[in-house]
């Protein structure tokens, strides 16, 4: 694992309809994620939050796609900074802000990989298009996008598109699906571990299988952690919380075994709202996950 972490907020609300999520980054930076990484001997480098544009300031009506313009103006910003940090070597800790900055921190990655993996742990597979979303909200599309699929003004940020092939995708915890959703995920035959097949299998095999299966035709992997992935009695600070998700102790084994592996090369934690939260407790969850993706030992 990478030892030079750069931490880049990202405050962006504008892909669902709560308030608080843009409070997200400072929520987790008050949960100490900077010095805790740094016991971990890691070099951390904070380069703040990326400003987000105002939604009344760019008029946006498009059919089913909340505040288009404005989030696609931001995730070219944030593929922009994204590129840069890989750029200098370090390693992008992303924090949310919905799940929509993945459109602008998978663009600017993944321009630096043949062929990017991503590990998407959520509720939800992300993966609608405006014609199958039931809500508009570009939260839910950012895995779509990144495939080719939707808007053009989402697909085409960064000025390339795919950004990532189906089959280097293993989806992680979901339990709530759209149709629309069911039937991408069945013709891409994208990997996916619903939370039946990890109450089955366990976490374990579910993390190794993973792994093994995009080890070798990936040249490295963007996680990406929505925390609503885990059971809204654990991380009740999220937008759109789900029950019988993952509990905090197989999301920090995820993360552990992730660390063994040692072929994460980017990560964001998104979802996080504090208005929403009981005592900072999700923003501390995601700090201490970070940690164990960092190689934190229980002994
Ligand atoms: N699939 C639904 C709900 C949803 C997606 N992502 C979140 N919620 N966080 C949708 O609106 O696309
Ligand atoms: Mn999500
Ligand atoms: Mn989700």
């Amino acid at each position: 694992m990478e030892k030079n972490i750069t931490i880049m907020g990202i405050p962006m609300d504008l892909g669902q309809r709560h308030k608080g999520v843009d409070l997200g980054p400072d929520a987790i930076r008050y949960a100490g994620v900077k010095e805790r990484l740094e016991m971990l001997g890691c070099k951390v480098t904070d380069i703040k939050n990326i400003p987000i544009g105002r939604a009344e300031q760019l008029q946006d009506d498009e059919a089913n796609l909340r505040n288009l313009k404005a989030v696609a103006k931001a995730s070219e910003e944030i593929a922009r900074q994204a590129d840069q940090i890989v750029k200098s070597r370090s390693f992008p800790l992303i924090l949310g802000g919905d799940h929509s900055i993945a459109i602008g921190s998978i663009a600017g990655i993944s321009k630096h990989y043949k062929n990017l993996g991503a590990i998407w742990f959520d509720a939800h597979a992300d993966m609608n298009i405006p014609e199958t979303s039931p809500s508009g909200n570009i939260h839910g599309m950012p895995l779509a996008a990144s495939l080719g699929l939707g808007h053009s003004a989402l697909t085409g940020i960064y000025g390339y598109a795919p950004k990532i092939k189906p089959e280097h995708i293993v989806l992680i915890g979901q339990r709530d699906l759209d149709e629309g959703e069911k039937d991408l995920i069945r013709k891409l035959g994208i990997k996916t571990y619903t939370m039946h097949e990890i109450d089955r299998f366990g976490m374990e095999k579910v993390m190794c299988e993973s792994i093994a299966y995009l080890k070798d035709k990936t040249d490295g992997i963007h996680l990406s952690l929505d925390l609503d992935a885990l059971d809204p009695q654990e991380a009740p600070g999220v937008g759109t919380p789900v029950y019988g998700g993952l509990s905090f102790r197989e999301s920090r084994f995820a993360m552990e075994l992730l660390h063994e592996a040692d072929t994460v090369v980017s990560a964001e934690f998104v979802e996080t709202n504090p208005i929403l939260d009981h005592r900072n407790k999700t923003a501390r969850k995601a700090v201490q996950l970070m940690e164990s993706l960092f190689g934190k030992k229980l002994l």
